[in-house]
């Protein structure tokens, strides 16, 4: 009995070690999915950058935070920036610039209407830039711009890319020079994208922005799961403070509602290195150090596109390369281990 309860504690000391590891690992990777976000953390939400409902004094009120421009109609429960009609281009701003060097922009939205699939358009841009208010072709703003803008492109301008599917979320950075191709839905000048159903969804649907030590990240809550989805995630991204958070949206000759229903700034608490505290952040040059660039995507002369991605035995060659490395690395470290080994064996 004595033995078989001492192989029962030994088994039970066994399952409760499992399952205290198995705990720190739940907990390690709900950390790693919650703790990452500031998720809803009031006291970091920056109201004077944050648009919520009722939106009160948007529009009207000259001590509002907000401004707009175009078809854009407030309401007490959403801001459309087009309606379902044809030709319409509306935009919202923040008039207040940000100096916050670490941020999170939750951008709850809805873009909705009557268009059957594929016969809808153009979507919505979010936006960090230094100029606000200015009109132009890019989903109602102005093109050449400087800063950042996030599009989520609800119809597929290139008949040519029918590698992914619309709509289509992509990041954008410009230093004022580069032109968004509406032609190409902006290919040539995008940082990274993804493809999501976030078009006549019946539950709410979220978009999240994070800046942060110069990483851009993109994430998507459209699946009424309540979770983030990652979308875009790079490093590199040079951003002044002192820019402009809005948003614009515009139709053609297709058309949806474009509602934003709340944009909610969140300030992330980082550390700094004293030389980064004490540069001017707001004279920063917006850009991507990136292996390319988004210039260097532009078509070259030759027709050639510069920085396409792997094909197919390309990728199969870097990781027969690998592997072959990994085989290499294997042998040698087997025939290394064994000579140590007979080494020892002699000197007793
Ligand atoms: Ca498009």
């Amino acid at each position: 009995i004595i033995s078989l309860r001492g192989c029962l504690n030994k088994k039970m000391r066994s399952f409760e070690g499992f399952l205290s590891t198995t705990f720190a690992f739940l907990v390690l990777r709900l950390c790693s999915v919650t703790c990452d976000i500031t998720d809803g953390n009031a006291e970091h939400l920056k109201r004077e950058h944050s648009l919520m409902k009722p939106y009160q004094g948007v529009g009207s009120n000259p001590s509002s935070q907000w401004d707009f421009w175009g078809s854009t109609l407030v309401t007490s429960s959403y801001v459309r920036l087009t309606p379902d009609e044809r030709s319409k281009q509306g935009s919202i701003w923040n008039t207040v610039p940000c100096y916050l060097k670490d941020w999170e922009m939750h951008v709850q939205f809805k873009i909705h209407g009557s268009g059957k699939k594929n016969l809808h358009g153009d979507g919505i841009a979010l936006w960090y830039t230094k100029d606000k208010l200015h009109p132009g072709p890019v989903f109602g703003n102005q093109d050449q711009f400087l800063g950042l803008a996030i599009f989520l492109d609800t119809f597929r301008n290139d008949l040519h890319g029918m590698d992914r599917s619309f709509p289509f979320i992509s990041a954008m950075v410009n230093n004022g020079s580069v032109s968004y191709d509406h032609g190409k839905d902006g290919r040539s000048s995008e940082l990274g994208g993804c493809s999501v159903e976030i078009r006549n969804r019946e539950h709410d649907t979220y978009l999240a922005i994070r800046y942060s030590k110069g990483r851009l990240t993109v994430m998507v809550d459209v699946d009424d799961k309540n979770e983030w989805k990652e979308c875009i995630d790079i490093g590199g991204v040079r951003l002044p403070t002192g820019y402009f958070f809005g948003a614009s949206a515009a139709t053609g000759d297709l058309s949806d509602n474009h509602d934003i229903i709340s944009m909610k700034l969140y300030q992330l608490m980082v550390e700094h290195t004293p030389e980064e505290e004490n540069l001017d952040w707001t004279k920063i040059e917006p850009s991507v150090s990136l292996l390319k660039s988004p210039k260097d995507n532009v078509d070259d002369p030759t027709g050639n596109f510069r920085g396409t991605p792997l094909t197919g035995w390309k990728v199969f060659l870097l990781l027969l390369c690998a592997l072959l490395g990994i085989v290499v690395c294997a042998v040698v470290g087997a025939v290394v281990f064994q000579k140590r080994q007979e080494r020892n064996k002699r000197f007793y």
